[in-house]
């Protein structure tokens, strides 16, 4: 769409007129409302009654308007159009129903036509508070195309690399930022002796001649005696080789700098040893906790990253030539009422890694320490405490300030700011899935949703967070800016209200250089292909075969598969709403020719709904039951309570690939999707929802397959197929399955992540030097939102009524 909407609309709009004005008094008809692409379709479908005029109009230039409209708020005599033309861009007009006359408007008008509908004191209140973080970011880089969204890392190294145009004197900042590099007070890479560029310069000059003279695996220590004379201190490199490598990097970034040598430098720069990541609602643990209310893929995502961003940190070291022991802590939140799991010890080492650990720092109210779980929905009133209980303990076990702060989700991330922000620390942050998308309008109506779900602080806490990060690392591009028809997680906070509360008319930017793509991976030493016979875990044979097919009910599982011999299709996943497990339940009870080919086995939740404290999974686990009696799938179907041990996991998951099954993710939307990348990394085919990340994940047809969780039918009918397809073609199953294994070493491995996660650290931690001014203005408007709103909210939510233990017993 090369014009605005506002130019291409008058004519599109003159070309059927006559239709339009009908189907425009229809749509003010029934007074104000907010309209979806879908309600518009309809009504313009039931307005122009003649297939051919209506296929001819929606084909033409309106068509295209129309289908990349996201919404339209009806207030007669106006219908405002919010269109998505592309990912990350949008356009605001005003339509005129009588004249059809059509004008654009800014997202603030839009919201206010929208807040009409909702509120509309609010809407009319010149004073109403809005939010314009985009206020502060005149003087920052833009990326202009979608394409190069989540590729931040990429045009940061390209910016810097114009801003340091080949004089010598633009490469102050980066000497600054050398002279500073330290590790516990002992100076790293390069000391006052080295206090300007051209001294620099000349000295890196020299320096390379020397260590040239060495054989490249030279140790360090045969020539550092020389090199400190000259003002160089240790962290260019372990040996020779490595230490000209550097230097040679450096001298050519100050001579004339590229972007490929500046992401090289700052990769080998020792800016990283200590980092603190913040994972707080949920039981983090190691063992027993996963199925457990608001605990999965999360804690599965932290613990190996922990492992791979150590591994990554011990190999960067040792090639930098250092002697320093990294050290990760995660900082969950300790648990006084464990549930028989680790949640409620303040230190745990991480298994599988040397120098990692978790520590959890209870919540503490007024009355003392917190006993029970609190969903994260509930979590908001024990966050600044946290924060602070956090902080002391951090400077005291890592001997100091981290070099780097993590937040996940919300509530991570939000501590994170408020940790970074006090310790003036880079902060990067990970939102695993953002609230606000799952559920429709949730901001808008964010009052009816409030009590339940507390929206006004997760938002609020979202929109800080964002702001408040030096880089954010998502997933998925969809988590950023959406698909050709979706918005993105982050993309919905780009102008959004909340009536009432504020209206953000500029909250976060997605074409932002902050946003980068990293996605995570499955541990391969756990989550291998089938095929790998002698490597497979044969000890839980017996019990696995005990879980799939024993005829007897238990507090284990229910329902029983009567035929052995058929594929299973199999789900596993905590019993929110949004997994729909319920929904694929649902299809395969009412698809006939599907449960003729195939037995079900779904794994989540357990089977008492009064045992459950979380709302949506006690709902959920009601329904399970009554869909069991409605299509009568004892014998079909086998129902297992959740399951805590990854490495049975996974060899449940080659035993559903031994009988030539397929694992099945329906969930309603998926942020990224852990068990999509687990069931492909053992070579089981897998059909997954098309909205969110498994929609990147998986090439349709080739590493798997997309089903729709709105369209249950055709779903079961492309699953259905998939199996029939199997039965006249053998080497079918086998291709799906092998595509996906492709897929995986191509893109998802622990590996790629820590490398780019790492260098994240390293440039971004240079950014925010370099900008600091703007950045310390941003963190001055936090403090204004911070203080007198998101405080005033997190204290709406109530505080649960058993009596907390008091503070002193916490340990
Ligand atoms: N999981 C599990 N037992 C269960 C349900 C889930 O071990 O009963 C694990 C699953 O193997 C995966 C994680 O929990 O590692 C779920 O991650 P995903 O990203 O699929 O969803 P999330 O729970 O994070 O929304
Ligand atoms: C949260 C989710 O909802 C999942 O989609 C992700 O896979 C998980 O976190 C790990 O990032």
């Amino acid at each position: 769409m090369a014009s605005t909407v506002a130019d291409s609309m008058p004519d599109a709009l003159k070309q059927s007129r006559y239709h339009m004005k009908r189907c425009f008094a229809r749509f003010i008809a029934m007074g104000r409302r907010l309209m979806k692409l879908k309600h518009l379709t309809e009504e313009i479908e039931e307005t122009i009654e003649d297939k051919a005029e209506r296929t001819k109009i929606l084909e033409g230039s309106l068509g295209k308007i129309m289908s990349s409209t996201q919404e339209a708020a009806v207030v007669p005599p106006y219908v405002a159009f919010a269109v998505r033309y592309n990912p990350g861009f949008w356009d605001y007009v005003k339509v005129n129903a009588e004249t059809l006359s059509v004008e654009a408007i800014s997202a603030r008008e839009y919201l206010k036509f929208k807040e009409m509908i909702f509120d509309e004191d609010w809407a009319k209140d010149d004073n109403a508070l809005e939010v314009d973080f985009g206020a502060f970011d005149y003087s920052n880089p833009r990326l202009a195309l979608s394409s190069s969204v989540g590729n931040g890392l990429n045009f940061i190294s390209k910016v810097l690399s114009s801003k340091f145009g080949g004089k010598p004197e633009d490469a102050q900042p980066l000497l600054d930022y050398l002279l500073a590099l330290n590790h516990q007070g002992e100076n790293l890479m390069i000391n006052e002796n080295l206090n300007g560029v051209s001294k620099l310069q000349a000295a890196l000059i020299v320096a390379e001649v020397f260590v040239s003279s060495f054989p490249k695996d030279t140790p360090y220590k045969d020539f550092e005696h020389k090199l400190k004379e000259w003002g160089f201190e240790k962290g260019w490199g372990h040996n020779a080789g490595r230490v000209r490598e550097t230097m040679r990097l450096l001298s050519e970034i100050i001579q004339a700098p590229d972007p490929i040598n500046m992401e090289s430098f700052f990769s080998k720069l020792p800016t990283t040893f200590n980092i603190v990541i913040f994972s707080i609602h949920g039981y983090f643990g190691q063992a027993d906790v996963l199925g457990l209310p608001d605990t999965g893929g999360q804690v599965v995502y932290i613990l190996d990253q922990v492992r791979a961003l150590e591994e990554e940190m011990l190999q960067r070291i040792k090639q930098q030539g250092l002697n320093v022991k990294p050290k990760i802590l995660v900082v969950t939140r300790l648990i006084p009422d464990a549930r028989g799991t680790t949640c409620n010890q303040e230190m745990e080492p991480i298994l599988n890694s040397s120098h990692s650990h978790i520590l959890r720092i209870p919540f503490r109210t007024e009355k003392g320490v917190l006993r029970q779980w609190v969903s994260r929905f509930d979590i908001y009133p024990y966050l600044e405490n946290y924060a602070k209980d956090a902080s002391a303990k951090i400077l005291e076990l890592m001997e100091g300030k981290p070099d780097l702060i993590i937040g996940n989700y919300t509530d991570g991330n939000l501590v994170a700011s408020l940790l970074a922000n006090k310790l003036g620390v880079s902060q990067g942050t990970i939102a695993h899935a953002l609230e606000k998308t799952k559920y429709e309008d949730s901001d808008v109506k964010w009052k009816q949703f409030d009590s339940k779900y507390h929206f006004s602080c997760q938002f609020t806490a979202d929109l800080l967070a964002m702001n408040a990060a030096d880089f954010i690392i998502t997933s998925t591009y969809q988590e950023i800016a959406g698909s050709e028809t979706r918005p993105g997680q982050y993309e919905s906070h780009t102008a959004f209200t909340m009536p009432g509360l504020y209206r953000a008319v500029s909250g976060i930017n997605v074409f932002d250089p902050k946003f980068n793509i990293a996605a995570p991976g499955a541990e391969q030493s756990t989550y291998f292909p089938f095929t790998e016979k002698q490597k497979r875990f044969s000890t839980f044979r017996p019990a696995i075969n005990e879980l799939l097919y024993s005829n007897e009910e238990n507090n284990e599982h229910i329902g029983f598969l009567a035929d052995r011999k058929k594929p299973i299709i199999f789900s596993m996943a905590r019993f929110d709403t949004v997994k729909n497990l319920s929904g694929l339940t649902e299809w395969y009870g009412k698809n006939k020719k599907l449960r003729n080919l195939v037995n079900l086995v779904i794994v989540g939740g357990f089977f008492d709904p009064s045992k459950s404290k979380d709302r949506e999974e006690a709902a959920e686990i009601k329904k399970m039951h009554e869909l069991f009696e409605k299509y009568n799938l004892k014998g079909q179907m086998r129902w297992i309570a959740a399951q805590t041990d990854k490495y049975r996991n996974s060899e449940l998951y080659r035993t559903i690939a031994d009988t030539k099954g397929a694992f099945v993710q329906p969930a309603l939307y998926e942020a990224f999707g852990l068990t999509v990348i687990e069931a492909m990394n053992c070579g089981l085919p897998t059909f997954a929802t098309n909205q969110g990340g498994p929609a990147e994940i998986i090439v349709d047809g080739v590493s798997g397959f997309h089903i729709d969780p709105y369209n249950g039918d055709e779903s079961s009918k492309k699953i259905a197929d998939f199996f029939e397809k199997c039965k006249v073609d053998s080497k079918y199953w086998n291709r799906i399955s092998e595509g996906g294994l492709k897929r995986i070493e191509e893109c998802y491995t622990w590996k790629i992540y820590a490398n780019k996660v790492l260098n994240m650290g390293s440039i971004y931690g240079f950014w925010r030097q370099f900008n600091v001014g703007q950045k310390q203005a941003k963190q001055r408007y936090f403090e204004m939102f911070y203080n007198p709103l998101f405080r005033k909210l997190a204290k709406n939510v109530p505080i649960p009524h058993e009596e907390p233990l008091p503070f002193a017993t916490s340990d």
